[in-house]
C-alpha cells in the first residue's frame, strides 16, 4: 500500500471505530475528531517513551503551576511539532478534505485571560522543544474565557462551552485522582513519641481528577505533560448520595463541581471571592500531592525532594504551594519545621507579572482560616518566623517590619509569602524587574538581593511565525536556510538583506497577502471593505485603561477632524484595527470599546474620508484570531503608560511578523528598541521615571493640557453629541481624563500624534519601510521563548535537557 492508501484506510477505520460512521457519512467536525484521534495515537507512543525516560534517568523535573494556560487550538501546532503537517495536508487533500477547514473546527482552549496565560502555553512549547523536563499544572475549566459578542458596539459576554464536543487532546486519569480537603477543624494532638500529630476533622473532601494533555516538542520525540485538574464529588462521601434527600445531594454535587466550572475573567485585578481561593488551593494541593506520590514511589523518602523537583509559580495565584508543601513534609512525612522549610524554599521559584497595586493578591485572614485551617496555621507560623528574622535585621524598625509582614492588618499578602518562601523572584522584562527591585519590592530586594533576577518574556516562534505565517517562513528559509527554525537567533542573518530592494519587495508581497487574508475575513464577517494599500495599524490586547486604547481612539478622532477640515490633507490611508476583551465588571474599559465602535460607525460611513480612514473592532479576540491578525499588521501599537506594562508579549508577535512598533518606553518595548535600534522603532511619550515622579509629587495637572486646541476639540466631542450615540455615554470617560488622567493620556497625546505622523512618512518611503520590517524580523530571535526558557532552565531551575530517542529524529524535514 502506498502511504496515501494507508492513511486513507486508517482514517476510514478510525471513523468507524470511534464514531460508528462511514467516512462518507461524517461531518467536518467528525473528520476533525478522527484526525485528532489518529495523531493522538501517534503522540501516545512518544508520551509513554518520554515518561519512561524521565523515570529511569531520574533527572530533575520542573512543574510549572499556573492558574491559566491559554493554549488556543492544538491540532495545527501538534501536527507541526510532530513533523507531519505537510504529509497530512496532502493525504487529506487526496481524500478531498481541506486540512485548514478541519483546523477551524477546533474550539480554542481559552483557559486564560491574556499575557500571563499565553506565556505559560508558550513556555510549555519551548520546554518540550528543548528536551527539558518541564510539566504544566493547572485547572480544567469547564468554561474558558467568555465569548465576546458586540451588540450595537457594546461588549456582551457569552459562556465559552469549549468542551461541548469533548476534547481529543485530553486523557482522563481516573486512577491518579487525589483528595483535597476544605474547611473543618484542626487539632494538634500529642503522641507517644512526644511529637504533635495533626488531626483534621469534619473537612469537606473534594476529588481532584487529572486530565493530561500532551505537550509535544518540535521534531524531537519529547512529549511532556500538562496536567489539568477537574473537581468531582468523592464517590464514598455520604453527602454525594443521600437517598432520603436527593436534592441535597444534587446541590452538594453542584457546589463541588463549581470549583472548576469557570475561569475568572479578570486580568490585572485580583478576585477576592472564596471560590477563587478554592480554585487556587484545589489545583495546588492536587498538583503537589500527585508530584509527591510519584516521587515517593521512586525514592521512598522526601529527604532529597528539592534536588529532583522544582516548582515554579506563575504569579501569586499558586502561592499556597508554599504552605501546602510544608504541610505535606511535616504532617505527612514527619519532618521538622526547619528541614521542611529548607526543602520548600529550595523547591519553589516565583514570577511576578505586574506592579499594578489592584492586582496584588491579599486574602482576608478570616476567609483563609475558615476555608483552609491547617494551611492558615502554617502561614501564621511562616509569618511569625519571618517577622522574627526581620527583627534580627532591623531591630526596632516597626514600620518596615509591618510593611513587609506576610500577615498585616487582617490580610495575608500573597506576594510577601511568595518572596519569603521561594529561592528566586523574577520580573518579566528589564524595566519591570528594575521597578520591582527599586520600588515595589525594594525592601525585599534589600533583604534578599540574591533572589531577584530578570527573565525577559518570549513567545514561541513555532506558533507565531512558522504556523501563523507560512508565507514569511518560506521566504526566510529561502533567504538564509532553515536553521533559524531550531535556532531562532539565526534570524539575525536576515539583517544583511535589510537594504536589498528585491528582498524587501518579497517581504512586502507576503505582508500584502496576509493583509488580504485578514481583509477577506473582515469583509465576510463585518461587510467592511478594506484597502490593503493602507497602513494596517493594530492594537490587540485586553482592554484596560493603562494600555490606553483610549489614546489611540482620541487620536483617530483627531485625524478625522483634520480630514474633515481639509479633505485634501496629505496622509497615507490607514486602517485602525482593534480587538480585545474587557473584564465584564470594568465599566470604563467597556466604554472604551463602545467609543471605538462609535468611531467606526461615524468614520466608515462618511464619504468625505473615503478610503483614507477605517476603524474596525474585531469581535472575540482569541489565540486563533491573533494568528491571522499579527501577520497582517504594519504597525504594532504598544502604547501603555510607561512603567505599567510589565513586559507585553503581543509586541513580540508583531515584531516577529515584520510590523514596526509604535510604543512607549515600557515593558519589553525597551528591549525591542535595543535589538532593532532607534531607526527601526517609533518611540514616544513620558518615560517611566517621569511617570513615577509625577505620581510621587502629585504635580500633573491634566486640565493644563487643554491648551492644545486639537486635544480640546476631541475631548469636547466625547460628550457634545458629535458621536452617533447618546451624549452622556462617554461623560465618565471624559471626566476621568480631565480630572485625574491617571494614565497620562492627555500628557502623551501630542507626542503620540507626532509619532503617528512619523509613521506616516516612514511608510510612504517604501524601501525604508521594508528595510525596517526586515530588521524587526531579523532581531526577533531574542524574543523566542526558547531563549527565555533556556534562561529559566539554567538560571532558576538548574535542569538539563533529557533527549528522548535519537535527538536528530525527524519525520519531515
Ligand atoms: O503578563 C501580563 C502582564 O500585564 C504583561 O505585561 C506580561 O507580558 C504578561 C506575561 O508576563 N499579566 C497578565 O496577563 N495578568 C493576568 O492575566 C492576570 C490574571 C488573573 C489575575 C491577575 C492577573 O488575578
Amino acid at each position: 500500500m502506498s502511504q496515501h492508501e494507508e492513511f486513507r484506510a486508517a482514517f476510514s477505520e478510525k471513523t468507524q471505530t470511534l464514531l460508528g460512521k462511514s467516512l462518507s457519512d461524517s461531518s467536518l467536525q467528525d473528520k476533525y475528531t478522527v484526525l485528532g484521534a489518529l495523531l493522538r495515537d501517534q503522540i501516545s507512543q512518544l508520551w509513554v517513551k518520554t515518561n519512561d525516560e524521565y523515570l529511569h534517568r531520574g533527572e530533575r523535573q520542573v512543574y510549572y503551576f499556573s492558574i491559566e494556560f491559554l493554549l488556543g487550538r492544538l491540532l495545527g501546532s501538534n501536527l507541526l511539532n510532530m513533523g507531519v503537517a505537510e504529509t497530512r495536508r496532502q493525504e487529506l487533500s487526496s481524500l478531498g478534505i481541506d486540512l485548514s477547514q478541519l483546523e477551524q473546527q477546533e474550539p480554542d482552549a481559552g483557559l486564560g485571560n491574556g499575557g500571563l496565560g499565553r506565556l505559560a502555553a508558550c513556555f510549555l512549547d519551548s520546554a518540550a522543544s528543548l528536551h527539558l523536563p518541564v510539566h504544566g499544572c493547572g485547572i480544567r475549566y469547564k468554561y474558558g474565557l467568555f465569548e465576546q459578542k458586540l451588540v450595537d458596539g457594546y461588549q456582551t459576554e457569552l459562556p465559552d462551552n469549549w468542551l461541548k464536543n469533548g476534547s481529543v487532546w485530553e486523557m482522563r486519569k481516573g486512577d491518579k485522582a487525589v483528595e483535597v480537603r476544605f474547611y473543618g477543624q484542626v487539632q494538634l494532638k500529642p503522641t507517644d513519641s512526644g511529637r504533635l500529630k495533626v488531626e483534621h476533622t469534619n473537612y469537606w473532601p473534594v476529588l481532584a481528577v487529572p486530565y493530561d494533555v500532551p505537550v509535544i516538542g518540535f521534531n524531537n520525540q519529547t512529549v511532556n505533560t500538562l496536567r489539568l485538574w477537574n473537581a468531582e464529588v468523592m464517590p464514598d462521601d455520604p453527602n454525594s448520595f443521600d437517598r432520603t434527600n436527593p436534592l441535597k445531594a444534587l446541590e452538594y454535587r453542584y457546589t463541588v463541581e463549581s470549583i472548576t466550572e469557570i475561569l475568572y475573567p479578570d486580568d490585572t485585578h485580583y478576585e477576592g471571592r472564596v471560590l477563587r481561593l478554592k480554585q487556587q488551593y484545589f489545583f495546588v494541593s492536587a498538583g503537589l500531592q500527585s508530584i509527591v506520590r510519584r516521587y515517593k514511589k521512586k525514592n521512598g523518602s522526601l529527604a532529597d525532594f528539592d534536588e529532583k523537583i522544582a516548582v515554579h509559580i506563575n504569579d501569586t495565584h499558586p502561592v499556597l504551594v508554599i504552605p501546602e508543601l510544608m504541610r505535606i513534609l511535616m504532617d505527612q512525612e514527619g519532618m521538622s519545621w526547619d528541614q521542611a522549610w529548607q526543602i520548600t524554599v529550595n523547591t519553589v521559584s516565583y514570577t511576578n507579572h505586574t506592579i499594578l497595586p489592584e492586582a496584588l493578591e491579599k486574602w482576608p485572614v478570616d476567609i483563609l482560616r475558615e476555608l483552609l485551617p491547617r494551611i492558615f496555621m502554617i502561614i501564621e507560623e511562616i509569618n511569625e518566623r519571618f517577622c522574627r528574622e526581620l527583627w534580627g535585621h532591623y531591630p526596632g524598625e516597626w514600620n518596615r517590619i509591618a510593611a513587609m509582614a506576610i500577615i498585616n492588618e487582617g490580610y495575608v499578602h500573597m506576594a510577601h509569602l511568595a518572596v519569603a518562601g521561594s529561592n528566586s523572584v523574577n520580573g518579566v522584562a528589564k524595566i519591570h524587574t528594575e521597578i520591582l527591585k527599586k520600588d515595589v519590592m525594594k525592601r525585599f530586594y534589600q533583604l534578599y538581593p540574591y533572589k531577584f533576577n530578570n527573565k525577559t518574556n518570549g513567545i514561541t516562534h513555532r506558533r507565531w511565525l512558522l504556523k501563523a505565517n507560512p508565507g514569511l517562513s518560506k521566504l526566510i528559509t529561502s533567504a538564509i536556510g532553515s536553521s533559524w527554525i531550531h535556532h531562532p537567533a539565526y534570524l539575525a542573518s536576515l539583517s544583511r538583506l535589510a537594504g536589498d530592494v528585491a528582498f524587501g519587495e518579497s517581504v512586502a508581497a507576503v505582508k500584502r497577502a496576509n493583509k488580504e487574508r485578514l481583509a477577506r475575513h473582515i469583509q465576510d464577517k463585518y461587510g467592511i471593505t478594506l484597502d490593503c494599500n493602507a497602513i494596517f495599524d493594530v492594537q490587540v490586547k485586553r482592554i484596560h485603561l493603562y494600555k490606553r486604547q483610549q489614546l489611540n481612539a482620541l487620536h483617530i478622532l483627531d485625524i478625522y477632524n483634520r480630514l474633515r477640515e481639509n479633505p485634501d490633507l496629505d496622509i497615507t490611508p490607514r486602517v485602525f484595527l482593534f480587538a480585545g476583551k474587557a473584564a465584564p465588571g470594568y465599566y470604563l474599559a467597556k466604554r472604551v470599546i463602545k467609543l471605538i465602535n462609535c468611531l467606526g460607525e461615524l468614520i466608515n460611513n462618511d464619504p468625505i474620508v473615503r478610503d483614507r480612514l477605517k476603524v474596525v473592532y474585531l469581535e472575540n479576540y482569541s489565540v486563533s484570531l491573533g494568528e491571522i491578525i499579527f501577520p497582517a499588521a504594519d504597525v504594532s501599537e504598544q502604547i501603555s503608560t510607561a512603567s505599567k506594562e510589565a513586559s507585553g508579549t503581543g509586541n513580540m508577535k508583531f515584531m516577529m511578523n515584520g510590523a514596526v512598533t509604535l510604543g512607549t518606553m515600557d515593558g519589553a518595548n525597551i528591549e525591542i528598541r535595543e535589538e532593532v535600534g532607534d531607526d527601526n522603532i517609533v518611540i514616544f511619550g513620558l518615560t517611566a521615571e517621569e511617570v513615577i515622579n509625577y505620581y510621587q509629587t502629585g504635580s500633573y495637572r491634566p486640565r493644563e493640557m487643554l491648551a492644545d486646541p486639537r486635544l480640546r476639540l476631541v475631548l469636547d466631542q466625547l460628550c457634545n453629541g458629535f458621536l452617533p450615540t447618546p451624549a452622556a455615554e462617554f461623560c465618565a470617560l471624559h471626566d476621568s481624563l480631565i480630572d485625574y488622567d491617571e494614565y497620562f493620556v492627555l500628557k502623551d497625546f501630542a507626542s503620540y500624534a507626532d509619532a503617528q505622523t512619523k509613521i506616516d512618512r516612514l511608510f510612504a518611503d517604501r524601501k525604508r519601510w521594508n528595510g525596517m520590517a526586515i530588521r524587526n524580523i531579523a532581531q526577533s530571535g531574542f524574543f523566542s521563548s526558547d531563549r527565555t526558557i533556556s534562561e529559566y532552565a539554567i538560571g532558576i531551575w538548574k535542569i538539563n535537557p533529557v533527549p528522548i530517542g535519537n535527538p536528530y529524529w525527524m519525520e519531515e524535514s
